[in-house]
């Protein structure tokens, strides 16, 4: 008896038997998937493995991120990872091809396979029945050598769904739902795997929306069964060969049941700058917006545009709101485009932008200064959209269309009667997909001059008499450590040029701080480095001498990210220790080899006199990955 995730994770574990939740599992790995902005330093780090191919069933590498070509270095690094990608056996998405999620959802995705990528928003796939989990570039390359996965294995949390959704609300809903009671942190620890009669109301799109946003719940990952809908998904698709039905067996084998009866919910939406700041959208009635834009991971499906483009059919957007489209695939484009419905969309005003992740990680379309600006996204973190002093708020396409038609924040059940989009046979066409050749030993990789040497590693020393470089807040995430958008993203191979922006949005003189100092301490609150998997928010401050984070408890992809890169995690024993530093104190560690091996490290406030204990909760497999100095330094000493 068992759940669909303790039944895929059972039959991936590289050793023993399925372990209590918490405990350290070494997951075998199906799949991979990369996309450019992570994936330059992930096929950087797979270099560096010395293994001549992928070990994997599947590994895929996606352009989505940096697309916007203002000079050469995007440019250049699609050519690397071209490059990489055909001499390491791994099927290159080309740029314009479409967003990582979307298209592997729709191409590659397999109902019980286990999919690793280098972005946290991997989860998407849980909308087939795959076991999906974002990890840092670090992870993936290894998992791409054959290495299984180190995780701690989840607890189980079932999300029992009834009854079925009103006309204009849908999977967004539900998702900014359970975002509303969990909060951002609510699923650290957990996988959420959807049951009940109300899961087949839902087709796979609508799935994957809800998978893809329990990122910001901080989950390990979301699933859904592989039901008959499944099925036909993947048999529109072209794939029905890769179906196989997958349910859980009783209620009884979740830790927990969280019920949630889809007729009740209403419009709803995230207000800035953190997707759990949930109302509902009649609260904001009538409230002006200035941009709305549909698209993103979260929601750039055929279901998705076609609701919208039907909406909006034969009107016109309200002339004070800015209107963008991006369709998540080439496939819903062109399904689109031959269909009528982008017609339909160019009339009523909007702004067409290529299947990529575009304004999503604020690249392009950045809103005017003070701006209300309405997105379909699962993010809306202070600054991410480009412009500081933005409000950025999250929700359906439903609600979309009607703010963009009314220019005021409106609830779509106003705008008459239901719009239904059935699941239609798409255009399929792989062609953008380039295959490696069977043998790609021979092939040149291109390396452009933005591709700068990964930064020196060593191991954890034992003695760390430092200064606290920065004290931050709860919930702190990569955005604010490691910010993206067009000026920065362009950055993602070359470390030393992209840690002079580490924090640059909290503290602009962080950078130029720690370089002073010789490094430090950084000071976090709850839930420290969530969001994004980028492991660029370790790196980054680690090539400026961080080498120890100490905060109440920690994001799980960033936690990882800083032990595969040798930063020491700790975690204040006493949450209220918290308050007894401040910025530029002197905090000293001594033993930490003895602390980190047996979890406990003894630090001492020098500035202040006083004395706290400090947590290193890892698994065994962790700590020595930690001592060696992470990852790559652990796999060359074994
Ligand atoms: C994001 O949505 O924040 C990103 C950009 O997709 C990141 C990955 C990255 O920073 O490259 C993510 O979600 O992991
Ligand atoms: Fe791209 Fe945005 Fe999705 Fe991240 S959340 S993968 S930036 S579309």
């Amino acid at each position: 008896m068992a759940t669909v995730t303790q039944k895929i994770i059972s039959g991936h574990l590289a050793e023993g038997s399925l372990p209590e939740a918490g405990e350290e599992i070494a997951l075998r790995i199906d799949q991979t998937l990369t996309q450019d902005a992570t994936g330059t330093m992930a096929y950087l780090e797979f270099e560096a493995l010395d293994i001549p191919r992928v070990k994997t069933e599947l590994s895929v590498s996606y352009v989505d991120h940096n697309m916007l070509q203002t000079d050469f270095r995007n440019a250049d690094d699609h050519d690397y990872l071209k490059s990489v990608a055909a001499k390491y056996g791994i099927l290159f998405s080309r740029p314009g091809n479409g967003i990582c999620h979307q298209v592997h959802l729709e191409r590659f995705a397999v109902p019980g396979r286990t999919l690793l990528g280098s972005d946290s928003h991997t989860p998407t796939a849980g909308g087939v029945g795959s076991l999906a989990i974002g990890a840092g570039g670090l992870d993936v390359a290894l998992a791409m050598g054959g290495k299984p996965f180190t995780m701690n294995m989840p607890e189980v949390v079932g999300v029992k769904l009834t009854g079925k959704l009103q006309p204009w609300i849908s999977a967004k809903d539900v998702i900014l739902e359970l975002l509303r009671i969990l909060k951002v942190k609510g699923g650290v620890g957990k996988v959420f795997e959807y049951f009940g009669p109300g899961v087949e109301t839902l087709e796979v799109p609508e799935r994957a929306t809800i998978t893809n946003m329990g990122a910001e719940l901080g989950a390990t990952t979301s699933v859904f069964p592989s039901d008959e809908k499944t099925g036909e998904y993947l048999w529109l698709q072209g794939r029905a060969d890769s179906w196989k039905e997958l349910k859980a067996d009783s209620e009884t084998d979740f830790s927990e049941i969280i019920e949630l009866d889809l007729s009740g919910i209403e419009p709803n939406v995230a207000r800035p700058h953190m997707p759990d700041q949930v109302c509902k959208v009649s609260e904001l009635e009538g409230k002006k917006a200035n941009q709305v834009i549909v698209g993103s991971c979260t929601n750039s499906s055929y279901r998705d545009l076609m609701t919208v483009a039907l909406a909006l059919k034969g009107k016109k957007v309200h002339p004070d709101v800015s209107f963008c489209v991006l369709p998540g695939s080439r496939q819903v484009y062109e399904t689109l485009a031959r269909n009528g419905a982008l017609a339909d969309l160019v009339s009523a005003g909007a702004r067409i932008l290529e299947a990529a992740c575009g304004p999503c990680i604020g690249m392009g379309q950045a809103p005017r200064s003070g701006a209300v600006t309405v997105r379909t996204f699962n993010r809306n973190f202070r600054g991410r959209c480009g412009t500081q002093d933005a409000e950025a708020y999250l929700v359906s396409p439903e609600t979309a269309a009607a703010v963009a038609l009314n220019g005021t924040f409106s609830d779509p059940r106003k705008l008459g009667g239901a719009i239904k989009v059935p699941p239609e046979k798409p255009i399929i066409d792989d062609s953008m997909v380039t295959r490696p050749p069977e043998d790609g030993s021979l092939t040149e990789i291109v390396r452009g001059p933005n591709i700068a040497p990964l930064p020196e590693l060593r191991p954890v020393e034992d003695r760390m008499e430092k200064e606290v470089l920065l004290k931050t807040g709860d919930n702190v995430t990569t955005d604010h450590i490691m910010p993206a958008g067009a000026k920065i993203l362009p950055l993602r191979s070359n470390i030393p040029a992209i840690s002079e922006y580490v924090y640059v949005n909290v503290d602009p003189e962080f950078p130029k701080r720690a370089k002073e100092k010789g490094g430090g301490f950084i000071i976090g609150g709850e839930n420290y480095g969530q969001g994004s998997s980028r492991e660029h928010a370790a790196i980054a401050p680690l090539y400026l001498g961080v080498r120890t984070v100490i905060a109440k408890n920690f994001a799980r992809i960033h936690k990882a990210n800083l032990v595969n890169w040798g930063i020491v995690p700790l975690e204040f024993e006493n949450p209220s220790d918290y308050d007894l530093v401040e910025q530029g104190d002197v905090i000293s560690l001594e033993s930490l080899e003895e602390g980190i091996r047996s979890g406990k490290v003894k630090a001492v406030n020098k500035t202040k006199g006083k004395e706290f204990n400090a947590v290193c909760s890892l698994g065994g497999k962790s700590k020595e990955v930690l001592l060696a100095g992470g990852s790559i330094m652990h796999a060359k000493s074994a």
